[in-house]
């Protein structure tokens, strides 16, 4: 799906800016017909979560409606006409001039409706239901004290299966855009290497119609190549070769312009513009190779979070988080626990980050209620996920899935006392789902690794599947509380015994402590300042010397809202190195003289 873009032969319109909005608590307006619009209580900003925009809503996770006006732009007639979602929590619905276009389930990935023959000159009604209720057939899964028998009481509110604020609402902006008839459906770009060279693979895939012909083009740093292909079947396929190439890399994130132009009879009728980089990312024995050289991952796993927007899309904190990762001296980070928005991808690309893509099942348990459907959505947020991102250069790795709870209980029991593995510690539901959904993966996307991230320890037999290993641990925090001594022994431990099992590269992909900012400690205590820092000084030390860790991702980049909960204080998760506001604790200094190569002791 190519993001909509401005050219010579495309036009994009952003609706975002304050509609009309109804809360549905009582869940009547689809009865009372609301699509076709309805009395509007209050004004809402577009984008941004509805939580924290009025008074009283911040814990109301049901239905609200959404409705805007807008006129046809001058000269878009004679194209084909689209609106577009760029995303929509939980759940969507949406009518254009009453009548019902479709409906989207899943709350951070695109969607659009082809709204060519129903679209007026002037004076369109767009209306969207968002559905935001939690449930456990959804992914991410919710409402778990509601399942029928349920083994847990409310330990959180609302009530999720993740640690997050559950922000609903129309979080990312909505376009319109325009398509020529005979349009460029889809682009996929691939690069390798080739001694000094780098070779472009594009895959052209056109919408159905007679023969054309596309010219495909790539410009920058010195080049100008160019070649044409016949396009008479739905896809072709171009390989260009540049000579001297120069590659993409955190260091240097060279970008060149990749333009297909689609011709009839030598006419262009549709282009698109890609930015693209040359570059390999492949895994060999226990080390991740970026352009045939081992690659360190240091940086972070982040929320989209901030005060009033929630979880919508705020582009000077995009930038100010950017600023933030280059001081502290981090070249990575990973999308927990969703995709995040184009901008935050595209400013990857541009800066030279590296992104592990992770889609939004968090928190997946395999109890039978609704596990087929939950299921369902994986693979199709797995497909979503790749079709939006599998050209940016920034995205390294595919996630499918954060902390699911892949082990029987028992299992885990014994390896939380003294990493004891049983045999066979997996529930076989989990182990299955997961073995397809690497295999949809790599059928999607052969030229990355894939990846889980687990905290099941040696007891993830998903691991077997994945190219790798990815742990989030806690040891001398939730375990050998207050101990970081013991816990480092612990971590020493566990990550050997994982690598002995599956001797893949290693990703510490979460680790970190809860710590109130201005409370300090010494000798260092819990929540203290001093002890998030000895804390991650000390871990990132240990991992740094093993020579299969690829990396360390702390746990959190900053400070983020999050469910009531007794352990939540606030109701905000504190492992941040900075504040949710961006001003640093004690740790990020101390974190970024080790990451920048000086002695952070
Ligand atoms: C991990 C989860 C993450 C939590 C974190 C924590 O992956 O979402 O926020 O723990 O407890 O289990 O802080």
């Amino acid at each position: 799906m190519l993001y909509p873009q401005s050219n010579a032969c495309r036009q994009r319109a952003d609706l975002s800016g304050f509609w009309d909005f109804r809360f549905d608590p009582a869940d009547e307006g689809l009865g009372q017909g609301w699509g076709a619009g309805f009395d509007p209580a209050e004004i809402i900003a577009v984008p941004a979560s509805w939580n924290d925009q009025f008074a009283d809503w911040r814990d109301y996770v049901g239905v609200s409606w959404y409705q805007t006006t807008f006129d046809l732009p001058w000269g878009w007639r004679g194209q084909k006409i689209f609106v577009r979602f760029n995303a929509v929590s939980y759940l969507a619905e949406v009518w254009l001039n009453g009548e019902r276009l479709g409906e989207h389930e899943g709350g951070y990935l695109p969607f659009a409706f082809d709204i060519t023959d129903r679209v007026e000159e002037a004076g369109n009604l767009l209306v969207v239901r968002v559905d935001g209720n939690l449930a456990w057939d959804r992914v991410p899964p919710g409402n778990l004290a509601g399942l029928p028998g349920a083994a847990f009481p409310t330990v959180n509110y609302p009530d999720t299966s993740f640690d997050f604020f559950p922000y609903c609402g129309i979080q990312r902006p909505v376009l319109l855009y325009t398509e020529p008839h005979d349009a460029i459906a889809d682009l996929t770009a691939v690069t390798e290497i080739d001694g000094a060279s780098g070779v472009v693979r594009v895959q052209i895939a056109r919408t159905p119609g007679d023969p054309l012909a596309a010219r495909v083009a790539l410009a920058g740093h010195g080049a100008e190549l160019s070649t044409t292909v016949a396009l008479e079947e739905s896809a072709a396929e171009v390989t260009l070769t540049v000579p001297d190439a120069a590659l993409w890399s955190p260091d240097a994130p060279n970008l060149y312009d990749l333009r297909v132009e689609l011709l009839r009879d030598g006419a262009v009728v549709d282009c698109y513009t890609l930015a693209i980089g040359i570059r390999t990312i492949a895994v060999e024995g226990d080390r991740l190779l970026l352009n045939g050289e081992p690659v360190k991952l240091v940086g972070f796993g982040r929320h989209e979070d901030f005060p009033v927007v929630g979880k919508g899309l705020l582009p000077a904190l995009i930038v100010k988080d950017y600023a933030l990762m280059r001081w502290i001296g981090a070249n990575s980070f990973r999308t927990s626990h969703y995709p995040y928005s184009e901008q935050m991808m595209d400013m990857a690309d541009r800066l030279g980050f590296l992104v592990i893509d992770e889609t939004p099942a968090v928190g997946l348990f395999f109890f039978e209620e609704g596990l087929e459907k939950r299921n369902r959505l994986c693979q199709q947020m797995i497909r979503e996920m790749i079709d939006r991102d599998k050209n940016h250069p920034s995205v390294i790795m595919w996630s499918i899935a954060n902390e699911p709870h892949t082990a029987h209980l028992e299992a885990r029991q014994a390896y939380y006392r003294d990493l004891t593995v049983v045999e066979h510690p997996s529930r076989p539901e989990a182990v299955a789902a997961f073995k397809a959904q690497t295999e949809l993966v790599r059928a999607l996307d052969p030229t990355r690794p894939v990846t889980l991230v687990s905290q099941e320890g040696a007891l993830e037999e998903a691991f077997e599947f994945v190219d790798v290993v990815c742990l989030n641990r806690y040891h001398g925090w939730y375990t050998q509380s207050g101990q970081i001594d013991l816990g480092l022994q612990y971590l020493d431990r566990e990550i050997e015994l994982i690598h002995e099992l599956y001797p893949k590269p290693f990703l510490l992909s979460e680790f970190g402590t809860d710590t109130i900012p201005g409370h300090h400690a010494h000798p260092p205590e819990m929540f203290s300042e001093e002890y998030q820092a000895d804390f991650l000084t000390k871990q990132i030390k240990l991992t740094d010397e093993k020579p299969f860790v690829i990396g360390q991702h702390i746990w959190n980049m900053c400070d983020f809202k999050t469910s009531q909960a007794v352990h939540r204080m606030g109701a905000y998760n504190y492992k941040g190195v900075f504040t949710r506001d961006r001003r640093p604790k004690l740790a990020a200094h101390r974190v970024r003289a080790l990451w920048r190569g000086e002695d952070g002791s």
